[in-house]
């Protein structure tokens, strides 16, 4: 199913797993491994284990953070809980990622799939500036998707449900990235109730009626209850923007289904997420540049003022009308992407002499504030 030869070879997907602590995120990526491996012919794909804390992974990372961080060295050194260790941890890990990021893409030619593991506790993850900056690395440097694991078992009960899916909601928002549901275990509890509640949410506030805790003691309906009712209604919006698949890690069940979402979901990578990156590249460029144009022109500034102080040495200056030319890209305001390799390096000649020629014109460079 995927290119194999190396000219037509394209960028690997990357897979990050997260999900509440014991969802199976773990056992779910060494199914998908399995699952990749039996493939004919196998596509091997390679994966990070980024959970510091974890003493056994049920799968071949090949890169792992516990080779980079001792969890418990960290705790006991900055005096730390478990969960401040993890995150620690991590935070180490990630100045390093550099260097992650690097063996990865010597490998981009020959895998297919880079899959992420991540810690137990998932805010360590969603909520740090670690998790941030891991993501944003990866998702920029080739197409990411997100599987969010539930575990299905669990998320019978419509209260739960609506947290879970509130939860995998801001991760959305925040990460902007496609985005899959995994409902997992479904061998102990198939998920089709999961999806009928996705699809119409009048299903789900039945659901929520007929549990017993949804009235109080004079039958109207409980604060949680309205307010539930009342969000099943916004998060209808925010179920149109996923993909859901039922797998189940022990089984195998639902793997296949699993990677035609995030086939579609590479798609949509390439089509909504990449486009937003480089417009933020751009943008970013662009602020760059009007700093240093910034600079450049409090640099002109203080030039003249020297050159009015000292005349003879103004007259030494020579203006080249040749390259009057090439000044021309330099004034233009209404170009964002600049190469900056091919920018002249501040204080170049051709800079100075442009100052000269409008010295009559009384100038008045901006100070800084
Ligand atoms: N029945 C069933 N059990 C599962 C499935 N997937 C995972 N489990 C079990 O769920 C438990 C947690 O699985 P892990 O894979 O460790 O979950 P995790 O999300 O990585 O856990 P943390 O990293 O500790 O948060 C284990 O006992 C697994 O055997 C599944 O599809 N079906
Ligand atoms: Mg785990």
């Amino acid at each position: 199913m995927e290119a194999s030869s190396s000219s037509t070879k394209r960028k690997p997907t990357a897979i990050i797993t997260i999900g509440m602590a014991g969802a199976g995120k773990s056992t779910f990526v060494q199914r998908i491994n399995s699952y990749l491996h039996s493939l004919d012919p196998p596509s091997p794909p390679y994966i990070l284990n980024l959970d510091p804390a974890v003493t056994h992974v049920p799968f071949e990372a090949n890169i792992d953070i516990r080779d980079t961080v001792n969890y418990a060295e960290v705790m006991k050194q900055y005096n730390l809980g478990p969960n401040g260790g993890i995150l620690t941890a991590l935070n180490l890990f990630t100045t390093k990622f550099d260097q992650v990021l690097g063996l990865v893409e010597k490998r981009a030619a020959e895998v297919d799939y880079v899959i992420l593991d991540t810690p137990g506790q998932i805010e360590i993850f969603t909520w740090s500036a670690s998790g941030a900056i891991i993501t944003d690395a990866v998702a920029s440097s080739m197409p990411t998707v997100v599987a969010y694991i539930i575990d299905t078992p669990r998320t019978t009960a419509p209260a739960t449900f609506m947290s879970n899916m509130l939860y995998a909601c801001s991760i959305l928002y925040k990460t902007k990235l496609p985005f899959i549901l995994v409902f997992n275990k479904t061998d102990v509890q198939p998920h089709d109730f999961a999806l009928e509640w996705m699809q119409d949410f009048e299903e789900f506030q039945a659901a929520l009626a007929s549990h017993s805790s949804s009235r109080d003691s004079e039958g109207e309906p409980t604060y949680m209850n309205s307010l539930m009712n009342s969000m099943s209604l916004v998060l209808d919006e925010f179920y149109k923007n996923l993909k859901a698949v039922g797998v189940s890690s022990m089984t195998g069940d639902g793997i296949k289904e699993f990677f035609e979402a995030v086939e579609a979901s590479r798609e949509e990578y390439e089509k909504d997420y990449l486009p937003e990156l480089e417009r933020a590249r751009a943008q970013r460029e662009k602020t760059l540049q009007d700093a240093k144009d910034d600079s450049m022109d409090r640099l002109m500034k203080d030039l003249e003022i020297d050159r009015a102080k000292n005349p003879q040495g103004a007259l030494n200056d020579r203006w080249d009308p040749d390259e009057e030319n090439d000044e021309d890209d330099d004034d233009d305001t209404d170009i964002n992407i600049v190469d900056r390799s091919e920018h002249p390096w501040p204080g170049q000649y051709i800079d100075v002499t442009r100052a000269r020629r409008h010295e009559d014109e009384g100038i008045n460079w901006p100070r800084p504030g």
